[in-house]
């Protein structure tokens, strides 16, 4: 990868553990809107941003406590097992695991009391907005300082117990995952590694429909079984790894695959947003991309099942709102 000339290289020794080198790794006060758009954005390129945020930002539990007490999200329940199964045995990924309505406040007792770790409780992509933390001024000011303008989704939390792993996947929208409290350790690979890391068939989604989408991969990066996936060799060359750390937000372009494991022994808060991929030119011309809208479309006949099923079912609004849970 080349190098930008405005480019600083942070003491991170775990960043250089790709032997393609580091992503790019760039001081926000060193990048104005253009270069981020011509270096980054436009090319498809991930970058480690640090300083976007003040340096006394904190989203720790005693805080998020305080902002969002009874608030209630759908948190994710992964189940102590899901780790160690085989992924081939899977029927639901990501969004598509079950999930469990809480208030904050009980889902941060049950970090506490480290429950949530037993039981890998995780709070993806739950929405912000109609949040009090939902017009935090400094995503605002985040996203001018970048020129980010086209927004898909609102700005989401993943948070949860350390140890906690987002498995390999991609998506088919930029994002921009920003990390408020603790660290995360971050695998990624390039969109040209799509089929070296084995995506689940878009076929499973006639079968399972949203819940089992391909921008997941059936491999374990860490534990790589070449004897079952032996492509899986030519990519770990392609591999980066580096830690995201408070303050930090990755630019995380669509298409590129990315595992995310929560470090420390408490919790780590991220949050981000999915963004349409900006020029139209590099949407249209990626075949990871439009393989996940493939995919949808291929779901949609489960998704008519399902709903058809919820409206008989006793309770249709509860059983709708899980269902678009899945989305
Ligand atoms: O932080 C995580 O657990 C996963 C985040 C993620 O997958 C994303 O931002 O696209």
């Amino acid at each position: 990868m080349t190098t930008p000339s405005f480019e600083i290289a942070l003491d991170r020794p775990d960043s250089a553990a790709s032997p393609l080198g580091a992503i790019a790794q760039v001081q926000a006060t060193q990048l104005m809107p253009t270069q981020f758009y011509e270096q980054y954005q436009k090319p498809g390129i991930p970058v480690l941003i640090s300083g976007l945020f003040e340096a006394d930002t904190d989203w720790n539990l005693d805080y998020l406590c305080q902002q969002l007490g009874e608030t209630e999200f759908p948190i994710q329940d992964h189940g102590s097992s899901h780790r160690a199964r085989d992924k081939r045995t899977w029927t639901g990924t990501g969004s598509g695991v079950d999930t469990i309505v809480m208030p904050f406040r009980q889902y941060a007792d049950l970090l506490r009391s480290r429950e949530a770790h037993q039981r890998d409780l995780y709070m993806g992509k739950c929405a912000l907005h109609q949040t009090p933390l939902g017009d935090t001024h400094a995503f605002e000011q985040l996203e001018a300082h970048l020129g980010l303008q086209t927004p898909f989704t609102p700005w989401s939390f993943w948070m949860g117990p350390a140890g906690h792993i987002t498995h390999l996947h991609y998506d088919p929208m930029d994002g921009t995952l920003a990390q408020l409290h603790g660290a995360k350790r971050v695998i990624l690979f390039p969109p040209s590694q799509l089929y070296n890391l084995y995506p689940f068939s878009v076929f499973n989604q006639v079968r399972y429909g949203m819940k089992l989408r391909p921008g997941h991969s059936r491999v374990y990066p860490d534990q790589p079984e070449f004897e079952q996936f032996p492509r899986l060799r030519a990519a770990l060359p392609h591999r980066y790894e580096f830690t995201l750390n408070q303050g930090d937000l990755l630019y995380i372009p669509a298409g590129w695959w990315h595992e995310v494991i929560a470090q420390g022994d408490e919790m780590s808060c991220s949050v981000n947003r999915f963004w349409n991929v900006t020029p139209l030119s590099r949407a249209l011309t990626s075949w990871s991309k439009w393989r996940i809208h493939l995919g949808s479309v291929l779901a949609l006949p489960h998704l008519v099942y399902a709903l058809g099923q919820a409206l008989v079912s006793g309770n249709p609004a509860q059983k709708i709102r899980q269902l678009t849970l899945k989305l």
